[in-house]
């Protein structure tokens, strides 16, 4: 394998919608340049890019995964990426290090939920963007209805660069518009396109969409706009390199058309990736200057020291941990030891290699520009930066949403506890987003994730990857409580036994704060009424109460207690003592504070077929949901609410047998609310029914 320079390079991200064809479509690009020489199908589960045994299981992508090409002298790195809701947090990663994201899209529904969702985190990371309007052979399939949904989501950018030959059963080619003319495929998916000139009947659409797409360019860029007005249209010069120009500033999106599973336009999509989409030395990665934290671009250039961001990790029990990486400057060298910039530790690099899907290719060395993977590293984690000597810049850690939902889990065998807890650290170095706690309560652990896939997902790799089982419980609403009165309390432990004898008292005030501020806590004391050593045993306390509630075993939050008066025994007072003290002060403070419960919120979006809105909306009413706005697409309609997680539980049933399986929907952790008060006698016996259950469990 040759060793390639940035401006050889592309990184492109292939995002989309779950069910689009981003695996299809990758699998079809590396059969016909050369890469593989098997045609893989999803449906076979013979993809390079869903190797995972779970993803072959599921016929859907969990997690990201590398593949590259050899395309006319440039090396192109395709990162495939999941598309389902609970794993969207993992393609976000992936558009850290690509400069192009290939946006798939369902030539029979058009845009849908996770394809607004991808495409605002291209938009906020600047990536450029083209459209593949993939499954064009399937019945419906429609490039104007398609593009009336594009357009309506993300503008009038959006414009064809290819007009697909054929519908449905007969699509069997594109036309390039910028070289007018005609890529014919044969009917037997082998791929291999004959080049000619347009078909007559379409010479005439074609024609008028070069005008539409000519003017788009011009529309983009100041200085075409003139030449544009002056001569009524462009030079192929000009159009080329403002397309170019306006792809890279997101100005410009282009719509190209293709069967991944027919194996239709292939060719003509890699071509464009050269000719259309920026290289690595043309797009720097935004840093920081360590120092100062001022902004600064990171060129990638083979000069300088190397540094590598690392953007990926996976846990491989038997290969260990494989890292993946982009060379942001320089050149990675096999075999040499490079700092961990970002943990400040040393680390000692082996092979390096390419990856496609699962296989493994070394190389010597890895340039600027670049993605590439090492295995076996000891210390680096996601989102640490590797560089061999002091560098004079760092790079922002990705952003991974915090869990959403958690479910106690408990194994199948007893004496697995240990097993599961290294299992899942391990598992949380490849995916972020879920998280492993005990109960403060119960004892019991906890897995929280980003949906019930999402830990279903997760306990199945614990049971394929690390051979153990765990019993998956009801899911737990994380509940919170809080207070929504002020009150001074008094709290006073006093023990006499024999020698020794104990004592703690504090006087705290206990005073709600605004949602999400969690806690406060303030010594108010003066005169030394407690000695100031004891104080922090008093916070200790009450911390130590407050994640163990009071009305329903969920935490405290949003309040604050201030310390303002106390007394103590210059022999029997201690840390011990005050702490007591401030776990008695609590009790007798919640008792008064009218505490009250706090659930959380979700934002929904909800993307379905228009004819559905009016029943999709009353259900989110019935479940006490608040709609916030509904936009239409083209055919479908999106609706924005607010409602309260626990009411979410069983919707992803709902919204598949009431739409026929045409409706998606995407949600995230919004805010923390108070329950309405008819609803706390239900919760509040809930949680106790469960503690106490367990409870007598343990014994
Ligand atoms: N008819 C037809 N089917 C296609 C095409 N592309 C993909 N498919 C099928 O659509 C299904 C989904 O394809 P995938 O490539 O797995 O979709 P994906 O976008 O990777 O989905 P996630 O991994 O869940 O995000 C599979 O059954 C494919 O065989 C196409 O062009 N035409
Ligand atoms: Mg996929």
């Amino acid at each position: 394998m040759k060793v390639y320079d940035a401006p050889a390079i592309r990184n492109v991200a292939v995002v989309g919608h779950s069910g689009a064809g981003k695996t299809q479509l990758v699998s079809a690009l590396l059969f016909d340049a050369g890469a593989v020489n098997r045609f893989g199908r999803v449906d076979d589960g013979t993809t390079v890019t869903d190797y995972d045994d779970e993803e072959i299981a599921r016929k859907h992508t969990l997690a990201c995964s590398l593949a590259y090409v050899e395309w006319n002298k440039h090396k192109i790195n395709f990162i495939d990426t999941p598309g389902m809701a609970n794993f969207l947090s993992d393609a976000r990663a992936a558009l850290r290090v690509a400069d192009a994201a290939i946006v798939v899209v369902d030539a029979v529904s058009g845009v849908e939920v996770s394809t607004e969702k991808i495409w605002a985190a291209a938009e906020e990371l600047a990536v450029p963007r083209l459209v593949v309007l993939n499954r064009l052979d399937r019945e419906r399939a429609s490039l104007e209805r398609s593009l009336e949904s594009l357009r309506a989501a993300f503008g009038r950018a959006v414009v064809p660069l290819q007009l697909p030959i054929g519908e449905e059963k007969t699509f069997r080619g594109v036309i390039d518009l910028v070289a007018m003319k005609a890529w014919v495929f044969p009917a037997d998916g082998s791929g291999k396109p004959s080049e000619g000139a347009i078909p007559p009947e379409l010479e005439g659409p074609a024609q008028t969409a070069r005008e539409a797409l000519i003017e788009m360019v011009a529309e983009a860029d100041d200085g075409l706009m003139e030449k544009f007005f002056d001569a009524g249209t462009l030079t192929q010069d000009e159009l080329l390199a403002g397309l170019k120009r306006g792809v890279a500033a997101g100005r410009v999106v282009p719509v190209l058309a293709a069967s991944a599973a027919s194996n239709i336009g292939m060719q003509p999509l890699l071509d464009a990736l050269l000719s259309y989409v920026p290289s690595p030395a043309e797009r720097p990665m935004p840093g920081k200057h360590p120092a100062s934290g001022e902004d600064l671009a990171v060129e990638a250039t083979d000069s300088g020291p190397a540094a590598a961001f690392i953007w990926k990790t996976v846990a491989d029990p038997f290969a260990g941990r494989i890292t993946m990486f982009r060379v942001v400057s320089g050149s990675l060298k096999a075999d040499s030891t490079v700092h961990n910039v970002t943990k400040d530790t040393p680390e000692r690099l082996g092979h390096l290699v390419l990856l496609q899907g699962k296989t493994q290719a070394t190389v010597p060395e890895i340039k600027a520009g670049d993605i590439g993977a090492v295995a076996k590293l000891k210390e680096s984690q996601t989102s640490d930066v590797i560089a061999d000597k002091a560098i004079a810049f760092s790079l922002p850690a990705i952003k991974f949403p915090e869990p959403v939902i958690s479910y106690a889990i408990e194994p199948k065998s007893r004496g697995d506890e240990e097993k599961i807890s290294t299992a899942l650290h391990r598992l949380q170095e490849e995916d972020p987003t879920i998280s492993y706690t005990r109960d403060a309560q119960t004892k019991e652990l906890l897995l929280a994730g980003q949906g019930q896939l999402h830990i279903e997902v997760t306990v199945a790799k614990l049971k394929r990857r690390f051979g153990v089982e765990v019993l998956l419980k009801l899911p737990r609403i994380p509940y919170r409580e809080t207070i929504t009165a002020s009150t001074e309390a008094h709290g006073r432990h006093k023990k006499q036994t024999g020698g020794h004898g104990q004592f703690g008292d504090c006087k705290v005030k206990f005073e709600p704060l605004p949602r999400g501020t969690d806690f406060e806590f303030v010594n108010d004391t003066f005169g030394g009424s407690i000695p100031r050593q004891f104080v922090p045993a008093i916070e200790k306390g009450i911390q130590d109460a407050r994640v163990r509630g009071f009305l329903a075993g969920y935490p405290m939050v949003d309040f604050r207690a201030s310390v303002f008066d106390g007394s103590f025994h210059p022999v029997d007072s201690s840390e011990m003592s005050f702490k007591m003290a401030g776990i008695l002060a609590f009790k007798d403070g919640m008792s008064r504070a009218r505490p009250t419960l706090l659930e959380p919120i979700m934002d929904v979006e909800v993307y379905a077929p228009s004819d559905y809105a009016g029943d999709l909306m009353g259900d989110l009413n019935s479940r006490r949901g608040r709609i916030g706005g509904m936009d239409t697409r083209g055919a479908s309609t999106v609706i924005r609410a607010k409602v309260p997680m626990s009411e979410m539980l069983t919707y992803e049933q709902h919204l598949t047998s009431s739409t026929g399986g045409r409706g998606s929907y995407h949600m995230e952790f919004s805010h923390y609310e108070e329950v309405p008060a008819h609803l706390h006698g239900k919760i509040i016996a809930a949680a106790k029914a469960e503690r106490g259950h367990e409870a007598a469990e343990e014994v």
